[in-house]
């Protein structure tokens, strides 16, 4: 099985030979010559680059105004950010500023920016980190339409919305109900669904309730926020929960296809642990890990949302829940037993395999959504969990179990019939065949391991090119390290996580280790990869004086030559304008005490043209694209000069772009 890694590698080794060979044996005898110097096997020896490394090389390097052919948009970890890094070159592209303000943005620095910041916190406090997990594209039809990316952060259960047009955070969300989420952002095949699932189970809406009534009184959830897509906005009115047994659920996904309208969640401890060490109780970590079997989450979504509409949820926290009795009694919610504490599950782009990984089994378990909703129809049930969920026979909707290797978590998926799940235990990606149409379609065995290749090191989720949707392109494959180790230079004790680039284009031959490519900021969880050509943002805004948070000309968008002050009692409100290179007006006067008002508008329309705008002491610094338009607000509640200036180099006489703000006592 592991032979053809050796023969695909000598063969590799045998084409960069001849490469080598034609090279050095070209037009003069130390090899080609490159302008700029340069002998290719020369440069090799010189480097220690083996054939192998070459081809690698040779495949992600981009020259110069390239463009990648693949977006990766990755989670910024604690960072509480999005990364979007081009593929295969592996440039970081972009930061995206999320949960967290992110100066070079403006991002949390303007009224409308703040404001989209506050409404994520809770009432009088302020959050600055975010812990992001898993970043969703919009899709339609279940393919990725480039439209919208969402993204969660599990530590204080938020759910954050990406407008595509330009790449920025136009909504965040606190859920009412929990403190943690995990299981989201994941979205239904037309993005009517952003689906955030719980983790830790705790008494609703932050009430307090000891331990010893946790059964009781803690509950779990899976959260489905309603996306308008005209709107560009989760409408929390139109969207609600299920409340779920205080089981700890984990990762989950969307059905597609035949499974469209369905939604898959896994638990662990179910044992219902609430750890204790010490008093001398068994830690979560083994009174979690109990029992061999816990259980996976079918959801109806399409019943519980007909439920909804009928007014069959109660109020909690003023959001819309439907009561678990509720959900145990009308189909909404049914249970299949799954191996010990599994962690991904993953819906294979048929729609009917769900990949379940073991985490502390060495088994990937595959169940057949056909024979899922068979079960559920013919009601035959093994009996039910103590809150009353119907629980399915496992071997009633499984097809297979294949020994993958130790600690299997999340699987992508390729058009040649092939899986790939990662394994956090043995650090290596293992690439096996799917069953039914797909294997027979390529002419493969069904359920077969047929290749691994290492990470380095501890790799949590992968990510394949548009490798969960509908019609994955496989080609490229990301793996998320957790640990770097040996891999790069020393920076102390804080190492980076490692995205390594896989190639696993060749479905005969084997997986190839392209590049390392270290994250210096947070850990990184999941990550999605969309075709470059799907993604249409603006090259600059459509008109001047366009507000990004309501996408539509801003009331206080002005054309250069509209500049002016108005005072109104303490009130002072300015519309200025930065154009190359000054900003109109250069001189602001003001009492100390006066409420300042300030718009600005950059009035460019040549792409790339953007502005800043830094001002001393009052904490602002913003990010003024070609057309935009942001307002800042504040009391002038100290009296001084204060100079202001452009903080993007955008001309020669870039420091010469600045002005003065004048406090008088
Ligand atoms: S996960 S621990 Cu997606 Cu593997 Cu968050
Ligand atoms: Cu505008 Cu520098």
């Amino acid at each position: 099985m592991f032979k053809s890694n050796f023969s695909k590698l000598a063969l590799a080794a045998g084409a960069v030979g001849l490469l080598l060979f034609f090279l050095t044996c070209g037009e003069r005898k130390g090899g080609v010559q490159v302008s700029g110097g340069g002998d290719l096997a020369a440069i090799a020896e010189a480097r220690g680059l083996t054939p192998a490394d070459l081809v690698a090389a040779a495949k992600t390097y981009m020259p110069t105004g390239r463009h990648d052919e693949y977006y990766l948009f990755g989670s910024g970890g604690h960072s509480g950010q999005v990364l979007v890094i081009g593929v295969p070159s592996m440039r970081l592209l972009k930061v995206i500023g999320v949960f967290t303000p992110e100066p070079w943005q403006g991002w949390g620095y303007s009224n409308e920016t703040r404001e989209v910041l506050k409404a994520g916190s809770p009432a009088g406090k302020e959050l600055n980190w975010g812990d992001t997990h898993h970043p969703a594209l919009s899709e339609t039809n279940g393919d990725y339409d480039g439209q919208f990316l969402f993204i969660n952060d599990k530590a204080n259960a938020r759910v954050a919305v990406i407008d595509l047009r330009d790449f920025e955070t136009k909504q965040i969300i606190k859920n009412p109900l929990s403190m943690s989420d995990h299981g989201g952002t994941f979205v239904t095949p037309n993005t009517d669904w952003v689906i955030e699932g719980g983790q830790y189970a705790m008494p609703w809406s932050g009430e307090y309730a000891p331990l010893d009534q946790y059964k009781e009184k803690y509950r779990g959830m899976v959260t489905f926020w309603k996306f308008d897509r005209a709107k560009g906005r989760i409408l929390p009115e139109q969207s609600f929960a299920l409340e779920l047994p205080p089981y700890w659920q984990d990762l989950s996904d969307a059905g597609k296809l035949v499974s469209d309208g369905w939604i898959f969640m896994n638990s662990f401890n179910t044992e219902m642990a609430t750890g204790g060490i010490e008093e001398g109780n068994p830690p979560f970590e083994a009174g979690a890990s109990q029992r061999d079997m816990d259980y996976l989450h079918v959801i109806n979504l399409n019943k519980a949302a007909e439920l909804f509409r009928a007014g069959k949820t109660t109020k909690i926290n003023g959001f819309n829940v439907l009561p678990l009795s509720v959900s145990a009694a009308e189909g909404v919610l049914t249970f299949i037993p799954e191996p010990k504490s599994p962690h991904g599950v993953d819906v294979a782009p048929d729609g009917n395999y769900l990949v379940i990984s073991g985490k502390l089994d060495p088994h990937a378990t595959v169940y057949n959504f056909t024979k899922i909703k068979a079960a559920i129809g013919s009601g035959n049930f093994s009996g039910k969990d103590e809150f009353g969920v119907p629980i399915l026979n496992f071997d009633d909707v499984v097809d297979a179990q294949i020994e993958l290797g130790l600690g299997p978590l999340h699987t992508q998926f390729d058009p040649n019939g092939y899986a790939y799940t990662s394994l956090f235990l043995e650090s290596a990606i293992a690439r096996w065949t799917m069953g039914g149409d797909w294997t027979q379609k390529h002419g493969k065995e069904p359920w077969t391991l047929v290749d691994k290749v290492s990470v380095h090191y501890n790799v949590g989720h992968i990510c394949t090119a548009e490798g969960d949707n509908v019609n994955p392109d496989g080609k490229y494959l990301v793996s998320l390290n957790k640990w770097a180790v040996d891999r790069f230079g020393n920076v102390g004790p804080l190492l980076p996580q490692n995205f390594q680039l896989i190639d696993v284009s060749d479905p005969r031959g084997a997986m190839q280790l392209l590049y390392d490519m270290p994250i210096g900021v947070g850990e990184p969880h999941y990550a999605q990869m969309i075709k470059a050509d799907k993604i249409n943002s603006w090259e600059v805004y459509p008109e001047v004086g366009w507000n990004p948070g309501t996408q539509s000309k801003d009331p206080n968008g002005i054309m250069p030559g509209q500049e002016k002050v108005e005072r109104n009692g303490k009130k002072v409100e300015i519309w200025m304008s930065a154009m190359r290179s000054h900003y109109n007006p250069e001189r602001v006067q003001v009492n100390k005490g006066d409420h300042v008002i300030w718009h600005i508008t950059n009035g460019e329309r040549a792409k790339d043209a953007t502005h800043g705008f830094g001002l001393p002491y009052y904490n602002v610094n913003l990010s003024l694209e070609p057309g935009e338009t942001q307002t800042i607000e504040f009391v002038a509640d100290q009296a001084g000069v204060y100079p202001f200036y452009c903080t993007e180099f955008c001309s020669a006489l870039h420091l010469e772009m600045t002005g003065y703000l004048l406090v008088k006592p």
